[in-house]
């Protein structure tokens, strides 16, 4: 906080409603908290005015005995216009103010680096311009209403940004609608499927910030978050290359990388507890019992089946919550998440085994 404040977004009062300064310097950061702290002082001094003078008026014109009742005038040409012109004055201020900002803010500058964001339930994806998604994820720490310091339930995906430079997020939703809204950015905005929303920003200082979404869209809707993390150009570069598909480490390693990176990490846990979904510890070669009755062997077929027509076939005992990949992952990527969950069995058949029809008995 400083206390030679210059501007409104600034100085006591903004650190008592905001925390922190914006750590975006888009125009919407910089122009949401300054009108924010304008619209505030500005209903201050109207309430401090109108309360007084109606003090005023309450005393003055108080009925007291022996004092004549008089007509209160019906007009006041002059005043009746000064007090719409004075007020108006200061909304089409917060009008303009605030059509600037927005458009500001749905025009991103030529120069961004623009980055693909993908929300799912519950889950978000953003895809470099290379191509590369982020393998890196972390628990963060926070402060709960009572003051503790509580740390994440879930890991949060680490996305990296160039700090100084403008980033676009070109956004659509796999499943429902999503909001993407990073506090220290002053940046909301909702994501829909079958269409896509821009937004951007731009973070000067390295450093990381928590990504929630807001909108409320389902059971884990509260542990929706990731960190971005504003990196140097240089070292931004380096690390979106070094997150380029591993294609060359093997099946199973790229399996692996896209288990984070596609989201399945959000409902399956590769450790043996239960998630949202099953989790995909010991379930290679294993017969699952089906909702309905039918059984399936946890095979090539079954697998891509699962995450290319997941309805077709439901787990016992499981929701029907799972999304379908159709046209979001290419065989390449499927065979490399079927020899992960290989990879991950009590028992895995030499190659080439098991890849005959799904054995089912419905
Ligand atoms: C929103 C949560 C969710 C996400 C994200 C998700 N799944 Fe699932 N998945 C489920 C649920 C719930 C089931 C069990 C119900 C069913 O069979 O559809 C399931 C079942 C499966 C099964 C069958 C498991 C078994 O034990 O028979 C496979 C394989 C699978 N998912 C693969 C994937 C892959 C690969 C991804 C990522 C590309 C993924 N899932 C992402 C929720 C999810
Ligand atoms: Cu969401």
């Amino acid at each position: 906080m400083n206390p030679m404040s210059t501007t409104l977004a600034d100085g006591f009062w903004h650190w008592l409603w905001f925390g922190s300064p914006a750590k975006s310097s888009s125009a919407v950061a910089r122009i949401g908290d300054e009108l924010f702290m304008y619209i505030f002082w500005l209903s201050v001094a109207w309430f401090v005015f109108l309360m007084g003078l109606t003090f005023y008026f309450v005393v003055k014109y108080q009925r007291r005995p022996g004092k004549k009742l008089t007509r209160s005038p019906a007009h006041h040409t002059a005043l009746e216009i000064a007090w719409t012109v004075v007020p108006t004055l200061f909304l089409v201020y917060i009008f303009f103010k605030g059509f600037w900002g927005y458009a500001d803010a749905i025009v991103a500058p030529a120069n961004a680096e623009v980055i693909n964001l993908k929300a799912q339930k519950w889950a978000w994806r953003m895809t470099y311009p290379n191509g590369a998604e982020s393998p890196e994820s972390m628990r963060f720490v926070y402060t709960d209403s009572q003051g503790n310091q509580v740390t994440s339930a879930q890991e949060a995906p680490i996305f990296v940004v160039p700090a100084g430079k403008p980033v676009q997020l070109r956004m659509s939703s796999m499943d429902v609608i999503h909001s993407f809204w990073v506090p220290d950015f002053r940046s909301k905005f909702d994501i829909f499927p079958n269409r896509y929303t821009s937004y951007w920003f731009q973070a000067d200082e390295p450093g990381d910030h928590v990504v929630y979404c807001a909108e409320y869209c389902g059971d884990l809707h509260s542990e929706m978050y990731a960190i971005i993390r504003v990196l140097p150009e240089p070292e931004y570069r380096a690390k979106i290359n070094s997150w380029a598909i591993p294609w060359g480490d093997g099946l199973a390693a790229v399996g692996k990388v896209l288990y984070t990176t596609k989201g399945c990490s959000a409902c399956h846990s590769v450790d043996g507890s239960r998630n949202t979904g099953p989790t995909w510890k010991g379930i290679w070669g294993k017969e699952h019992e089906m909702e309905g009755g039918g059984k399936a062997v946890v095979d090539p077929n079954y697998i891509r089946e699962s995450i290319l027509v997941p309805g077709a076939k439901i787990v016992k005992g499981y929701p029907n919550q799972m999304v379908s990949y159709q046209g979001q992952l290419n065989d390449r990527e499927l065979d490399a998440l079927i020899a992960y969950i290989e990879s991950l069995g009590d028992n895995p058949p030499a190659p080439g085994a098991g890849y005959g029809e799904s054995a089912e008995s419905n």
